[in-house]
């Protein structure tokens, strides 16, 4: 009998939303080609269930970090990579966010250190970022 095994073997599965997930070391734009490697993507936070649940499986997993996730500034307005709006609410930001500083902060970033919400950097600087796979 074949045993389906929901993520990818080297994925983490949180169930309450149903999402697997991996970080990885690097910059926005190596998770953006590191993810689409492993046909998966940047992940994409845009409910607050998703958000407070990988950020309790994180915190649970002491690999609090700022890392990487799939938005970005573009056009003026912070997008996910479906193209959908990031939601604009301190539900989502950390205090002061995005704060575009400096101006070409046009990477949305997680701290999972702080306020565990989104905080605008640089997409090139060194980070983690995190892949979901569909
Ligand atoms: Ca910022």
């Amino acid at each position: 009998m074949a045993i389906l095994l929901r993520c990818h073997p080297h994925y983490t599965y949180t169930a309450s939303v149903d999402v697997c997930w991996k970080w990885y070391g690097g910059s926005w734009f190596e998770g953006m080609a590191t993810c689409a490697e492993e046909d998966s993507r940047l992940v994409v936070l845009d409910t607050v269930d998703k958000l407070e649940s990988l950020r309790q499986a994180i915190n649970s997993a002491n690999e609090n970090y700022y890392y990487w996730v799939g938005g970005q500034f573009v056009s003026g307005t912070w997008k996910w990579l479906d193209g959908t709006p990031v939601e604009m609410t301190s539900t989502f930001w950390g205090p002061g966010e995005p704060n575009r500083s400096p101006s070409h902060a046009n990477a949305l970033g997680w701290n999972t250190n702080t306020h565990g919400k989104f905080d605008d950097g640089v997409g090139n600087s060194n980070n983690r970022h995190i892949c979901e796979k569909p």
